[in-house]
C-alpha cells in the first residue's frame, strides 16, 4: 500500500502520501490542503470534514468537533469536564468511556470517542483513495506528546476500525523533526545541531528539543501546555464581544449555541486579521433577535483579553529545556510550526524565551503530515527511502513488576526511566516456578497529568514449566518501549543450561606455530528453550468489540455512499428535465410536432411534481424514472442527430462535387 501519514489536528487535519519522487500533501474534495476535524450527523447520512463544517451552525447539536481532545478518555477523566464548554454536542458516558449523543437517521444515537475518530480517519482515507487512486492501508498518525497510553491505543484502534493498519503512532513534533532531518541536506556528519521545535495549534502547545545530524535524530526533551492554542484566543475574543452585545443590547448570546457559534466563527476571522493588522472590524449579521452586530478590535485589546495565556507562554519552553538538560544558549535554531504560532505576541514570547530569532524552514501547516508519511514509508517493504534513525523520549518513568515466586526475587524494577530514549528493549532474567504475571505501571503516579491511569498493562506469561527434578526455570522477558510509545512485554522464553565444547583461545606468542593443535573444553551456557505465550491486557479494545465497531463503520460507510448515489441520481433527473425542456424550445423545436411538444412538456412537468413527492425514493426507483425520461428524450435526440448527420453529409457531398 502507499505510505500514508495523518497529522490529526484538533481544528483540521492534513494528509500526505509518500511516492517515489517524494512526499505529497493530498487535497480534499474541495481542493483544500487541510480538512476540518469534525463529524456531523444528519437525517440520512453523516457529514464528515468539509461538508460537516459548512453546515456546522445549522446542525450545531449534531456536529461533533474537538474529537482529538476526547479520544480514548474515560467519561470520569477530568479532561472531559474541561472540554464540555467547547462542545456543542452532548458528551455522554458509554460504559465508562466518553462519547457523544446525537440525532442521526431520525433517532438518538451515541458513539464513543474512538468511533468518532474512526469515522473521521475513514473519511480522510477515502479522500486520499479518491484523489490519488492509491491503495491505502498502512498509516502513521501523529498525536500530541502528552497523549496517554489509553489515548494512543484509542487512536490505533480508531485506525483499525477505519480499515487502516497503524504501523506507528508518532509524536507531532517528532514527525515534523524527522521531515526536517530528511529534507535538510547540509546537516553535520559528526557534531549534531541542537534544534528546538515549537508547535502552537488550535488547542495545544508543544515544544521538543532534539539533536540532529546527518541521518539521525534524537529527541532530548519535550514539554507542553495541553490547554493553550488558537481556540482559547477565539473564545477570549468571542467572550469580549458577547459582553459588548450584552452591554449594548441586553442580550445573552452565550446561552444561544447558534448565535455563539456565529460569534466564534467571526472571532477566528478577526484573530487572523489581527495577526497582520493592528485593528480590524468585527461584523456578524443577525447574530440574535435580528441584531446586525458591528464593532471592531485592536491587536492591543486582543492581547489584553488573552493576557493570562500570554503570561504563561514561556513555560513549556523552559520545561523542555530542563528535560533536555540544556539552556537556551545551547539551541542552534528555533523552528516554529502550527497555525496558532502566527500570532505576533506569541512569536515575540518564543523569541524572547530562546533569546534568538525564529526560523521557519518547515511548512507551518504541513510538516507533521509530511513527516508522518515519510515515517510510514520507512516501514514500507516496497518503497525505498533514505535511511533515517530517530528516537523519542519517555516522558514518565515506567516500572515492571511480577509475582513473587521464589525467595530472593526482586519483584519490581524501573525499566524505562523518565528522559530515556525509545524505542528501547530491556531483557530481564527471572527464576520462575510456573506461569506468572507481569504488570507495567508509571513509577511515580504523582508526576502524571491528572486523570492518567498509573497502571499501564498486565501480561500473563504461560507455558512455564521447570525441568524434571528442578523447582525453577530461568525465564527471559523482553520488555519494550516500542516505536509507538507503548510499553509491552514483547516476548518471553525459558533458557536452559547446556554443555558445549568451546575452543580454548590461543595464548602463546604470535604467530601460531604451524603445528598448533586447538584445545577444547566443556563449558556451561544458557540457550533459549521454550517460547512462552504472553497474553496482554492493556487499554486497547478487545478484539470482539473492535470487530463490532469495524462492521458498524463499514455499514455506515456503505449507507452514506448509497445516500450520495441516490442524491446524484435525483440531481441527474432534475438536470435532465431542465435540459430537455430548454432543448424542446430550441435545438429540438424543429423535430417535434406541436402536439408532441405539448405532451412532452406535460411529461416533464409531471416528472417535476413526481420528484417533489419522492424525496426518499430508492436508487432503483430514481434510476427507472431517469431511464423513462431519457428514452423519450433519446427519441427526439435521435431525430435531431440524424438531421445533423444529413446536413454534414450534404456539406461533404457539395465539397466533393
Ligand atoms: P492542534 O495541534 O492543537 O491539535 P491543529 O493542528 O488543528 O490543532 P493548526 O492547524 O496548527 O491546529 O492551527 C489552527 C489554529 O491556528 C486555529 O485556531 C486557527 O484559527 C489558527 N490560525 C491560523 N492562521 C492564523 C493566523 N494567521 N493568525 C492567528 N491564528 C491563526
Ligand atoms: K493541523
Ligand atoms: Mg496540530
Amino acid at each position: 500500500s502507499t505510505p500514508f501519514g495523518i497529522d490529526f489536528g484538533n481544528h483540521n487535519s492534513v494528509v500526505a502520501v509518500a511516492k517515489n519522487r517524494g512526499i505529497d500533501v493530498v487535497v480534499n474534495e474541495v481542493s483544500n490542503r487541510s480538512t476540518p476535524t469534525l463529524v456531523g450527523f444528519g437525517i440520512k447520512n453523516r457529514f464528515i470534514g468539509e461538508s460537516g463544517k459548512s453546515q456546522q451552525t445549522s446542525n450545531i447539536k449534531n456536529t461533533v468537533d474537538n474529537i482529538k481532545r476526547i479520544v480514548g478518555l474515560d467519561f470520569a477523566h477530568p479532561d472531559v469536564e474541561a472540554e464540555k464548554p467547547f462542545f456543542t454536542s452532548q458528551l455522554v458516558d458509554i460504559d465508562g468511556k466518553v462519547g457523544a449523543k446525537v440525532r442521526f437517521l431520525g433517532q438518538q444515537e451515541q458513539f464513543t470517542s474512538t468511533q468518532l475518530a474512526a469515522m473521521y480517519f475513514n473519511k480522510l482515507k477515502s479522500t486520499v483513495v479518491k484523489e490519488t487512486k492509491a491503495t491505502i492501508t498502512d498509516v502513521v498518525i501523529s498525536v500530541p506528546v502528552w497523549y496517554s497510553q489509553a489515548q494512543r491505543h484509542a487512536v490505533a484502534d480508531a485506525a483499525k476500525i477505519a480499515n487502516l493498519n497503524p504501523v506507528r503512532i508518532v509524536n507531532d513534533l517528532t514527525a515534523a523533526a524527522v521531515g526536517y532531518g530528511v529534507l535538510k541536506t547540509d546537516l553535520p556528519e559528526d557534531k549534531p545541531l541542537t534544534i528546538a521545535f515549537v508547535d502552537i495549534g488550535h488547542s495545544s502547545y508543544e515544544v521538543s528539543i532534539a539533536n540532529l545530524k546527518k541521518g539521525e535524530l534524537k529527541v532530548l526533551g519535550s514539554a507542553f501546555d495541553k490547554n493553550f492554542g488558537g481556540r482559547d484566543f477565539d473564545y477570549a475574543i468571542a467572550n469580549h464581544f458577547a459582553d459588548e452585545l450584552d452591554a449594548k443590547y441586553k442580550v445573552d448570546v452565550r446561552s444561544n449555541p447558534k448565535s455563539f457559534s456565529r460569534i466564534l466563527t467571526s472571532a477566528e476571522k478577526i484573530k487572523k486579521v489581527l495577526s497582520a493588522n493592528t485593528q480590524a472590524p468585527f461584523n456578524v449579521e443577525s447574530v440574535i433577535n435580528d441584531i446586525d452586530f458591528s464593532s471592531s478590535m485592536t491587536r492591543e485589546a486582543l492581547e489584553e483579553s488573552v493576557a493570562p495565556l500570554l503570561a504563561r507562554a514561556h513555560l513549556p519552553i523552559e520545561a523542555a529545556l530542563k528535560q533536555a538538560g540544556l539552556t537556551k544558549e545551547d539551541i542552534d535554531f528555533v523552528e516554529v510550526i502550527g497555525g496558532g504560532s502566527r500570532v505576533p505576541s506569541l512569536k515575540d514570547t518564543i523569541t524572547e524565551a530562546f533569546g534568538k530569532p525564529l526560523s521557519f524552514h518547515l511548512n507551518q501547516d504541513e510538516s507533521i503530515a509530511r513527516g508522518a508519511a515519510f515515517i510510514c514509508a520507512m516501514h514500507s517493504p516496497t518503497l525505498r527511502v533514505r535511511q533515517f534513525k530517530f528516537t523519542d523520549v519517555t516522558p514518565y518513568s515506567v516500572s515492571y513488576s511480577w509475582d513473587k515466586q521464589t525467595e530472593d526475587d526482586e519483584t519490581e524494577l524501573e525499566v524505562f526511566p523518565a528522559g530515556s530514549s525509545y524505542p528501547s528493549t530491556k531483557l530481564v532474567s527471572l527464576e520462575r516456578t510456573g506461569d506468572f504475571k507481569i504488570s507495567s505501571k508509571y513509577t511515580n503516579p504523582a508526576e502524571l497529568p491528572a486523570g492518567t491511569n498509573a497502571a499501564i498493562a498486565s501480561y500473563e506469561v504461560k507455558g512455564v514449566s521447570p525441568a524434571e527434578g528442578q523447582s525453577t526455570v530461568t525465564v527471559k522477558a523482553k520488555l519494550r518501549a516500542n516505536e509507538s510509545g507503548f510499553f509491552t512485554v514483547e516476548s518471553a522464553y525459558t533458557v536452559e543450561e547446556v554443555e558445549e565444547e568451546q575452543e580454548v583461545p590461543y595464548e602463546g606468542e604470535a604467530p601460531k606455530p604451524e603445528d598448533y593443535e586447538p584445545q577444547y573444553k566443556t563449558v556451561k551456557v544458557l540457550r533459549p528453550k521454550d517460547v512462552l505465550t504472553v497474553v496482554v491486557s492493556d487499554e486497547s479494545l478487545p478484539t470482539a468489540e473492535l470487530n463490532t465497531y469495524l462492521e458498524k463503520e463499514g455499514q455506515l460507510t456503505s449507507s452514506d455512499e448509497l445516500v450520495f448515489k441516490i442524491q446524484n441520481k435525483r440531481n441527474e433527473i432534475e438536470e435532465y428535465i431542465y435540459d430537455f425542456r430548454a432543448k424542446l424550445d430550441d435545438l429540438y423545436s424543429k423535430f417535434v410536432s406541436d402536439s408532441e411538444k405539448e405532451d412532452l412538456m406535460e411529461l416533464l412537468s409531471k416528472a417535476e411534481l413526481w420528484l417533489e413527492d419522492h424525496e426518499d425514493a430508492s436508487l432503483g426507483v430514481f434510476t427507472a424514472k431517469y431511464e423513462e425520461l431519457a428514452s423519450k428524450g433519446n427519441l427526439i435526440k435521435g431525430r435531431y442527430l440524424q438531421a445533423e448527420n444529413e446536413k454534414k453529409e450534404a456539406v461533404r457531398a457539395k465539397k466533393e462535387a
